[in-house]
């Protein structure tokens, strides 16, 4: 495998930044994402932390290996990965891949469907920068659970599924502001790690790796909520994470606290906004959620065989 011809696509959605490699990432085969993602995982796990890692990388990008969709009618697949794993899904990274494929001239406005690990999911791009999700399934699976976490003492919230796995806390006593960053990634991190001590998983016994905070939005005329999340690799989302939108909307409807259709604008701790709302078909809540997105680079990356960091400096 040739990595000195990887191509790759930068944007930001809502000042998260998605990197889409295009061209030069490894022969992943044609099975389900799920399949590919394994053999990403277990025979090329240096292309991702060479990507997402820092020099070239960094602790907050998400990075996504553009596919060739499985199923022909499909308009692409993609395998989401971070600064520490992978991810089932990205909703802020699925917004910057639409507006990628734009920019390239591969994707026009409309409806395509996306095949990811978590499952299908349809991005409605209505201009050039403005992209909907419809995600995969979510859903609330323990409501009001509660968690003795040393440094903080008993925390309460429900654990919920948006694609990816996220345990939500609205009563926390923290000012939701940048200038906490510090003080809200060590009190999300001291809860991540306390889930992980205490054996608490996601329904499908995966780690619950998101921790998300909730308060009241800057201006009440334009946002419903703000949130902070913190993400596996231990940077938080500067966007309203697409994902933990979807399960913050899947626990909402279930508690019949927003109607199914009714808009609910999530404002990140950066103050960019995702406008979402639930579609219930079949007793199950498809969150759709609607963000911008803006490229930033469109570039090739350069491997040289004498970087000692080449593969990202944790993994090389
Ligand atoms: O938007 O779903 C999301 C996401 C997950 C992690 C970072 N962003």
């Amino acid at each position: 495998m040739n990595i000195e011809t990887v191509r790759v696509v930068d944007s930001h959605t809502g000042g998260e930044p998605t990197r889409v490699v295009i061209s030069g990432g490894p022969e992943l085969g044609m099975g389900s994402m799920t399949e590919r993602l394994n053999t990403l995982r277990e025979e090329y796990d240096w292309f991702r932390s060479s990507i997402a890692e820092e020099p070239r990388g960094s602790d907050v990008l998400v990075g996504a290996i553009l596919c060739e969709p499985g199923c022909p009618e499909n308009t692409a697949g993609a395998i989401f990965f971070n600064n520490v794993g992978y991810l089932g899904m990205c909703g802020h990274g699925s917004i910057g891949l639409a507006v990628t494929m734009v920019h390239l001239g591969r994707m026009q406005l409309g409806e395509h469907c996306l095949e990811t690990p978590a499952g299908n999911v349809t991005l409605t791009v209505h201009d050039p920068n403005r992209v909907s999700v419809s995600n995969v399934p979510s859903y609330r699976y323990r409501s009001d659970f509660k968690l003795q976490v040393p440094e903080i003492g008993e925390v309460c919230g429900d654990i919920a599924w948006g694609g990816n796995w996220f345990y939500l806390i609205s009563d926390h006593g923290q000012s939701l502001d940048q200038e906490n960053v510090d003080t809200l990634t060590d009190y999300t991190w001291a809860i991540r790690r306390e889930l992980d001590a205490q054996g608490v998983r996601g329904g499908d016994g995966e780690l619950i790796d998101h921790i998300e905070l909730f308060g009241p939005p800057s201006d009440s005329a334009a946002a419903d909520s703000r949130n902070f999340v913190m993400c596996p690799g231990k940077a938080y989302d500067r966007s309203p994470c697409g994902t933990g939108t979807s399960a913050k909307i899947a626990c909402l409807i279930e508690d019949e606290q927003l109607a199914p259709g009714e808009i609910w604008r999530q404002e990140s701790i950066t103050g960019s906004i995702f406008e979402a709302h639930g579609v219930v078909d079949q007793r199950k809540i498809h969150p759709v959620i609607t963000g911008t997105a803006y490229i930033t680079g469109d570039a090739r990356l350069l491997f040289d065989s004498a970087d000692p960091f080449r593969y990202g400096l944790r993994s090389s």
